[in-house]
């Protein structure tokens, strides 16, 4: 009897050990299912290496097939693509940075091909006064939450997105896996889901409601969700609008240097050290989601700065923003280098260290 009761007891307590180690959607995908515990493997030995709207354009290029600023300079691709919904609950062909939906359901399906991951943002318009995300208003987030007066129009949006995400379909016509990265940056004041435009309880919600809609509403089950602030010096403030560990797959946060080197190295460093720290007491993948130092004017920035303070760290994967290059209102946009700018060849060298994972070493990583 006793022996009994301990085997049930090992038995619940091994489920339950293993049901924090799975991706919150029970009914994800096998490909998804292995997304996740291909990048847990995979940051054991390094971190996969991503970049924004990569294959897309790049510095002084738009849509040539096959380009990529990354491969100019390296010869090889990124591991990890990173695009954008933007626009699409407006239903138009391109989204906010000109990238058309069409085309970038053909880069997910090459990259994806390839073996690369794919994540996507979402710079959802403000729903409430019809501005753009940078727009924040009062009461924008309660509006859409159920009861809201904009819920409604707000699943339309999510059915949009819901229609592009199911869309996204392998040779096989299996659906492909996506890291979706919700109300980014959400420590913020910038966007209307960020900062003090909310309550916590009202992001919870609104996370809680949307995850439900996509999953359980939509049948959606090729995703992952990540979770991810902006730069952060606490634990408690990471937490802040943590939705729970039920609702969210991946870890993260954004980061941009924008001052001198030795104290950004120090404050990406520790803001790395709290990530894993969180991660790991949350079970959660650490991601470093969106990061660049912009138009690099460090030549050895690669291995300098941005290895430098990754030294000791566990992270499945970085993402460089958008090579922009020249934008419409004349400023200029890169974090990665193209072929001849100032870092490149400190970019090889960066590509050459073990820890940094391209193309070629997912093909022997088998991420999926
Ligand atoms: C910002 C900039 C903008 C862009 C936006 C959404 O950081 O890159 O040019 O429109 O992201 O992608």
């Amino acid at each position: 009897m006793h022996a009994f009761l301990s085997i049930l007891l090992l038995t619940s307590v091994s489920t339950s050990l293993l049901a924090q180690n799975e991706p919150i959607d029970k009914k994800a995908t096998r490909e998804t299912v292995a997304l996740y515990h291909g990048l847990k493997t995979s940051m054991q030995k390094g971190f996969l290496f991503g970049h924004q709207d990569d294959l897309a354009y790049g510095v002084g290029w738009k849509y040539q097939p096959g380009r990529s600023d990354i491969k100019d300079v390296t010869g090889d691709y990124p591991a990890l693509y990173g695009w954008e919904l933007g626009r699409i609950e407006l239903d138009h062909p391109v989204n906010l940075d000109s990238v058309p939906f069409d085309r970038m359901k053909g880069f997910i399906r090459d990259a994806y091909d390839r073996g690369g991951v794919i994540t996507i943002s979402w710079h959802l318009n403000n729903p409430l006064t019809g501005g753009t995300a940078w727009q924040p208003a009062p009461g924008t987030v309660a509006s859409i939450l159920p009861g809201g007066e904009k819920n409604a129009l707000y699943k339309t949006w999510l059915d949009k997105v819901a229609a592009f995400l199911g869309s996204l379909k392998d040779r096989k016509d299996r659906p492909i896996p996506v890291i979706l990265r919700l109300f980014h940056e959400l420590n913020g004041n910038w966007f209307w889901w960020g900062g003090k435009n909310c309550t916590p309880d009202e992001l919870k919600r609104l996370w809680h409601f949307t995850v439900g809609y996509l999953r359980d509403e939509k049948g959606l089950h090729h995703l992952l969700y990540a979770y991810n602030t902006d730069r952060f010096t606490s634990e408690e403030a990471w937490l802040e609008k943590y939705p729970g560990d039920e609702w969210v797959d991946i870890a993260g946060f954004d980061i941009y240097q924008r001052g001198p080197n030795a104290s950004f190295i120090q404050e990406f460093s520790k803001t790395l050290g709290l990530l894993e720290k969180i991660a790991t007491e949350h079970k959660k993948i650490p991601a470093l989601t969106e990061f660049g130092y912009n138009s690099l004017p460090d030549s050895s920035w690669w291995t300098g700065v941005f290895l430098k303070a990754l030294e000791g760290h566990k992270l499945a994967y970085v993402m460089a923003w958008r090579n922009a290059g020249v934008k419409q209102d004349g400023s200029s946009e890169f974090y990665v280098p193209y072929k001849g700018q100032a870092s490149a060849a400190d970019f090889r060298e960066f590509y050459k260290n073990s820890h940094t994972l391209f193309q070629k070493d997912l093909e022997r990583e088998k991420i999926y």
